[in-house]
Formats: structure tokens, sequence, C-alpha cells
């Protein structure tokens, strides 16, 4: 694992919210996260969370446009949760290291895993940003995308506002069926250019939560398989919000509290063990 990150890319992504890293994964560590990942998905069969029955794509009342974000990318969320192999591929204290540089945070806990599958024709993944949906209110919490196969502007690769970290707010969540809705909401960036992030198997990028991001939909007749997750600094506090949290979890929450619970949100690095 290509783990080692320097000043020049740790400023990089300071400035522009996102970072592609080429040959993150060797070809050996490529194919035991693809094996890993393939077997914990067959495991959940489809269930979007541990803990509700929810498929993925399933229309759950909520989204009114399940149809469409159903065929967006299959979405499954927490696999380290129910498989060891995927625990130890998403608690990686070096991937740890990496995002407390990114986020210049002491400690790192994980928010959420997801693996996110673009079948063959699936729809573009429109512009958003991320932290507006999570349990928390931090501008530093980031993913962490890996590419599993080839991901190129035909399969649905991923693309970037740079610099949008800086701008973008908490407040503002909402994905739409329109792919450059959030352009109402952010006008400066209607006519800017983006960045586009054609990745080999095993490369990685990071973004902040909080960059403008959307990825292309899937044009080919194979899919577009990427294993991501989110990191955050290890002492955000619950802001009301449920995203990714049980019924059970969000009951036993207060707005405050910090979101330290070592089953749910396990701490994965901390300078302090260095
Ligand atoms: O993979 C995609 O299509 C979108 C991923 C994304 O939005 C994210 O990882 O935050
Ligand atoms: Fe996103």
């Amino acid at each position: 694992m290509n783990f080692e990150l320097t000043n020049e890319q740790i400023q990089d992504y300071r400035e522009n919210g996102f970072l592609i890293l080429n040959n993150f994964l060797n070809s050996q560590e490529l194919e035991f996260w693809n094996i890993a990942i393939q077997k914990a998905l067959l495991e959940r069969n489809g269930r979007k969370f541990i803990h509700s029955e929810i498929k993925t794509g399933q229309d759950d009342g909520i989204n009114k446009e399940a149809t469409y974000f159903g065929n967006v990318f299959d979405q499954i969320i927490n696999l380290w949760q129910s498989n060891e192999d995927v625990k130890s591929i998403i608690t990686d204290k070096r991937i740890g290291k990496m995002a407390s540089q990114l986020m210049q945070t002491d400690a790192v806990r994980i928010w959420h895993d997801q693996s996110l599958v673009k079948q063959p024709w699936a729809n573009p993944t429109a512009w958003h940003v991320d932290t507006p949906f999570w349990s928390f209110n931090n501008r530093e919490a980031l993913s962490i995308w890996v590419a599993l196969e080839d991901v190129t502007v035909d399969n649905g690769c991923m693309y970037f506002m740079p610099g949008s970290h800086q701008h973008t707010k908490l407040e503002e969540p909402g994905i739409s069926t329109n792919i450059g809705d959030i352009f109402k909401k952010y006008p400066d960036y209607k006519f800017k250019k983006p960045v586009k992030a054609e990745l080999k198997a095993g490369s990685c990028t990071f973004h902040n939560g909080l960059t403008l991001h959307a990825a292309g939909a899937n044009m080919t007749n194979g899919t577009r398989r990427a294993m991501t997750c989110v990191y955050m600094p290890h002492d955000v506090t619950f802001n009301g919000t449920q995203n990714i949290l049980s019924d059970e979890q969000i009951t036993n929450l207060n707005i405050g509290d910090y979101l330290n619970d070592e089953n749910q949100n396990p701490i994965i690095y901390s300078k302090a063990w260095e």
C-alpha cells in the first residue's frame, strides 16, 4: 500500500479539497480487497444496513425518486461491521494516518464505509456535497474512494470541483435527479471546470465531504465497483441528524454528545500511538 503522503500532496489536498492517488494498492492487496468485499456483499444479500431489512435501491417510503436513485448505485453500508476481512481493510491504521494528515487532526474515527456499485447503464451521481447528510457538523471529515476495477469516463468516474470545500455550507443538503441542481445554491461554480478522476483498479481518491463532486452515468455493459469509507476527527458531536444510525442509537444520543461509541465509530489511528 502506497500510504506515504508527501507534504506537497497534503498541501494540494488542503487547497483543492481532493487528492488523486495512483497505485494506492498493489495487485495482491487489490485482490484481497476484491475477494473480501465480494464475499461481504454476498453475505449481506442486498441489505443496505445491518440494523434494518431495507434493500439497497428499495423505495423506503422517504425516497420519492426511488426508481431514479435506485439506479444510481447499489449502496451497502458498514460492511466492516459484518465481515472481518473488510474490517481489517477499513480499520487499517495506515489509512487512518493518511486521513489524519489530510484532515489535520490528532485522531481519526470511522463514520461509515460503503460499497458503491454502479450497475451497467446506471444513472449519473448528481453534483452534491456529503457532510450535510451526516450526524455531526465538521468541515474536515473526508472519504477515501478506492477503485476496485478500472474506472473511466465511460463507466462513471468521479468529478471534483477544486477548492469548493472552502465555500460550501454545512446547512445545504440535498441531491436531485437533475445532476446540476446544486449549482442553484452555488452559482459561482456553475461555469467552473471540474477535474475528472479516471482511476486504474487499486488507485484511489480522497475528498473532503464539503467538496462539490459527482460521477458520470455508466455507459457500459459492465459494473463500476468502488469501496469507500468516511473518516472523521475523533471529537465530533451529534447534531440530531439520524443519517446511517439506527433508531435505537439515536434514542440514546443527545445533541452535543460525542460520537465516540467504539463499536460504531472506533478510533483507527491516533498520533499518540506513534
Ligand atoms: O461513487 C459515486 O458515484 C459517488 C460517490 C460519492 O459521492 C462519495 O463517495 O461521496
Ligand atoms: Fe458523495
